[in-house]
């Protein structure tokens, strides 16, 4: 067996090929530089690599500077260095950076950095909205630090409950700091999802069906996902919390018929499988490395797709948990208890995989590795002691004690921080052409691994002898001294672990070891291609037939005729526009070849746009909303202007003819669709998430509406939501005109639309502001008004769009064969029409439910 760094297996790999057009195509597909290029850039190496140094930046500020305070102030019993209140600020900022600025972006950035060369392909599919994503995520995040300027800062805890968050007990600004500034950071979460969930679905080498996906781009599948379903139900509550503070409703105040535990519902909705989204790539990672430095196969592939999807799943089925210890009914009580259990089956597959994989594999023991261990010893423990806490009886022993601060921090620096340095050591020498060192690494290793176990073992013990979380200093005598002073020494071996790691990136970038194509001698397609590599990754793109493509192929562009001749055509052609192929969602044949949006402005000032809308409510200078919500709506136009076809519709079809393979130069048909069928999914959460808080409310309210108040007359709704039904059936028939190519008739049954919509909205919300209830009385007038300020905005999206269409499709810009544009507007409308039955139907009703 040869030791040589190209080949550690003893087998050469393929690489890439490079072809004439590399040159062109680098250039094509790289962003302007200077300035300029910074603003406006939406190359995915770019993207990536910031948000994962900001993720980091993050992690320094708030993770790491706050702990350390914290821990000095707790190495002695009775310590006086902070103040009670200073110590809260501490853990607020501490929990909250980390559970919302941190991993978050760390693995976002890893996702769209990698993602396009890892699946053979050359770009995200929407490199506008991940720019989008970053912009919001930083601002949103120096919003939410700026606090501190202003000596606000937030001091609620990372989970903000109320009543303690609400206008009564925290009446300054600090938790609208923590509000607005989040809410900002996780609309960039949500925009990088979804490009994430598009990118993997979609853009894949020809031949990649689903089950030769490598199980990193699973993971992040299953995290972007995860990100979806529960960031969204996690901004509606943060608004509902923001309104109750700025607009005095009463959601969550529970004299006027609010509940605090609808609170604590929707947060932890958000919150348990927030510790999922940060595990479930940080397994994926580990699937990856293991595979390579054991140089074997992994074991039971299906078994972990299955378990990320299982997790997936669970982790939403299981937040009350929480909630052990308010007080709710046994039979819930065990439900939740019995699915917190449960969800150590899925993670205990993965670890049967893994140490078999290793067990019967030949580790090469170099530090990725050496992360991936330390991962696998204080993860299993840290699931064991999560275990435990799932047991309602010992959780009403444990819960609020330093036992759940060990615990988790076992979990989350074992499971996820663990992972994150594996994987930078290992994909480090891929985007910079060379090495970490190992002999740092090895120092980076153990410091971290001694200093986390000397931090965090001993608070389960402490915790177990009684000592709360959450305290600012504790009396002597109680036996708690000695623990505690071994947690702050511990801290003092993590600090120097996370200086090498930071010496060691900042040399090895300059001075490490020259890396070649493929270092560990991997399997995944990302190895082939050059260390760094080129702006636009593959010329010829890939050609999948296995799962370990760079262990079972020799030739990595060889295959069935027809892929041939379409990845050899799509290498040579076209060189003036961004050209992406899409494949089929399962089968991975090609599907089209579509135009990859380039740099622009527009997702700079979307992002300052929504900062805007959000600092209005922040400074109380609420027209300024106003002027955010005109800056986003002209980027968003600005945006989707539409650009001069790069090619006429006959060389398309040229092209087709060639491949059999269509090309939309104008705009993509799929990709499109995809993107707008997860905008209309994020609408759909949105809005059952407000759903929920209307009948949980009805729920607990054995009056409803409360007395003086009549229920509502049923005719002008009924007027409204025939006109809104209407205007569905008209756009419908619109959509018809147009591919008989009879575009009077299209332009006639759009306008019909906007008419109709709008005769809708001026029935429908005279009828509910005629009712004259209150938003300020009640939560019953609280809900109602909120419920129909979500409809009117969905409604007022959906015209802004028929509108522009309409503008659009008077200039001739859609035909029988462009019209995938016109598609995705149908469906928004139809979607609009449907918030708006389900909603007022709710409002009108729910008060006749008993
Ligand atoms: C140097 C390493 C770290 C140290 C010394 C440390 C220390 C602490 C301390 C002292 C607390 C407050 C416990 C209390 O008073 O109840 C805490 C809470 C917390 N930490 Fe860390 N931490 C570290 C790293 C991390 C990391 C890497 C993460 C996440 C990725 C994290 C997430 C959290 C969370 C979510 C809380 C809960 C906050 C709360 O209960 O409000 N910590 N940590
Ligand atoms: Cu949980």
């Amino acid at each position: 067996m040869s030791d040589s760094p190209d080949d550690p297996g003893g087998r050469s790999t393929p690489t890439a090929k490079r072809t004439a057009t590399h040159e062109d195509l680098d250039r094509l597909w790289a962003d302007p530089s200077g300035l300029w290029g910074q603003l406006t850039g939406v190359q995915n190496d770019m993207i990536g690599l910031r948000l994962m140094l900001t993720g980091f930046f993050f992690l320094i500020l708030g993770g790491s500077f706050d702990s350390f305070v914290m821990r000095i102030q707790l190495a002695f019993p009775e310590q006086q260095l902070i103040s009670p209140q200073l110590y809260n600020e501490l853990f607020t900022n501490h929990g909250s950076v980390t559970m919302f600025l941190v991993i978050l972006p760390i693995f976002e950035g890893f996702a769209i950095m990698i993602l396009p060369l890892i699946l053979g392909t050359r770009e995200m599919p929407f490199p506008r909205l991940g720019a989008l994503g970053y912009w919001t995520f930083l601002l949103g995040g120096l919003l939410y630090y700026s606090s501190a300027l202003f000596q606000l800062v937030p001091d609620a805890g990372w989970f903000a409950y109320t009543p303690l968050s609400g206008p009564e007990f925290s009446p300054d600004r600090a938790i609208d700091f923590w509000i607005i500034g989040l809410t900002v950071a996780e609309i960039g979460a949500i925009a990088a999802a979804m490009e994430i969930i598009i990118g993997v679905l979609k853009m894949r080498a020809p031949g990649m069906t689903l089950t030769r996906m490598p199980l990193f781009a699973w993971a992040l599948l299953v995290m972007a996902f995860m990100i979806l379903f529960g960031f969204t139900p996690l901004i509606v509550g943060d608004l509902l919390l923001e309104l109750d503070r700025g607009f005095g409703t009463h959601f969550f105040t529970v004299d006027r018929g609010g509940s605090s535990l609808l609170w604590q519902h929707i947060f932890w909705i958000f919150g348990h499988p927030e510790v999922y989204i940060q595990f479930v790539p940080a397994t994926g990672v580990v699937s990856m490395i293991v595979t390579a430095l054991t140089q074997r196969r992994i074991a039971g592939y299906t078994w972990i797709v299955g378990s990320f999807v299982a997790i997936g799943f669970l982790s939403f089925g299981l937040w009350a948990h929480h909630m052990f210890a308010v007080g709710l009914d046994p039979l819930i009580l065990s439900f939740f208890s019995g699915a917190s259990m449960a969800i150590g089956i899925p993670a205990g597959v993965q670890i049967v995989a893994w140490v078999s994989t290793i067990w019967l594999g030949r580790p090469q023991w170099k530090t990725p590795f050496y992360f991936v261990v330390g991962f696998l010893v204080i993860f299993v423990i840290g699931g064991i002691t999560g275990i435990m806490t799932a047991a309602v009886p010992f959780d009403l022993q444990a819960h609020d004690s330093y036992f759940v601060v060990g615990h988790l921090h076992y979990v989350l620096i074992g499971g996820v921080a663990f992972p994150i340095f594996a994987g930078v050591y290992y994909w480090f020498p891929k985007f910079t052409g060379r090495m970490l060192n190992e002999r740092l690494g090895r120092w980076n290793f153990w410091l971290l691994f001694i200093g986390t176990n000397l931090t965090f073992f001993p608070m389960h013990q402490v915790g177990l002898m009684g000592m709360p979380r959450r305290v600012y200093t504790y009396e002597s005598g109680l036996g708690w001294d000695i623990y505690n002073l071994l947690s702050t020494i511990g801290v003092f071996v993590i600090i120097p672990g996370i200086a090498v790691f930071v010496w060691n990136v900042f040399r090895s970038y300059r001075h490490g070891e020259e890396a070649g194509a493929n270092p560990w001698g991997s399997d995944s397609l990302e190895w082939a291609v050059a260390s760094p590599p080129a702006e636009h990754g593959w010329s010829v793109l890939p050609i999948v037939r296995s799962r370990h493509p760079l262990w079972d192929q020799d030739d990595l562009h060889r295959g069935p005729a027809d892929l041939e001749r379409f990845v050899n055509a799509l290498a040579q052609w076209p060189l003036r526009w961004r050209a992406a192929a899409i494949v089929g969602t399962a089968d991975g044949r090609p599907q089209e070849v579509f135009r990859v949006a380039g740099p622009s402005l527009w997702p700079l000032v979307a992002a300052l746009g929504i900062v805007v809308i959000f600092l209005a409510e922040l400074t109380k200078l609420r027209w300024g909303a106003a002027v955010g919500a005109v800056v986003v709506v002209v980027s968003v136009i600005g945006w989707n202007w539409p650009d001069p076809a790069p090619m006429t519709e006959d060389e398309e079809a040229d092209f087709e003819d060639d491949t059999g393979v269509p090309v939309n130069a104008a705009g993509s048909v799929v990709v499109a669709a995809w993107g707008m069928g997860l905008a209309i999914l994020f609408v759909a959460i949105a809005f059952a998430t407000m759903l929920l808080a209307y009948f949980y409310l009805r729920l607990e309210n054995p009056v409803w509406p409360p007395p003086g108040i009549a229920d509502p007359g049923l005719v002008g709704g009924a007027v409204a939501a025939a006109l809104m039904a209407a205007s569905g059936v008209a756009i419908a028939r619109a959509l018809a005109r147009l591919r008989d190519d009879d575009r009077r008739g299209f332009l006639g049954g759009l306008a019909a639309t906007l008419v109709l919509t709008a005769a809708a909205a001026v029935v429908g919300f005279r009828d509910v502001a005629a009712m004259g209830i209150s938003g300020n009385a009640h939560a019953y007038g609280s809900v109602v008004h909120t419920l129909t300020g979500f409809i009117l905005v969905v409604t007022a999206a959906a015209s802004l769009m028929v509108a522009m269409m309409t503008y659009w499709a008077w200039h001739g810009e859609y035909t029988r064969r462009r019209y995938a544009p016109v598609l995705n507007v149908v469906r928004f409308q139809v979607a609009a029409v449907v918030v708006w039955l389900i909603g007022f139907g709710t409002i009108y009703l729910g008060p006749y439910l008993t």
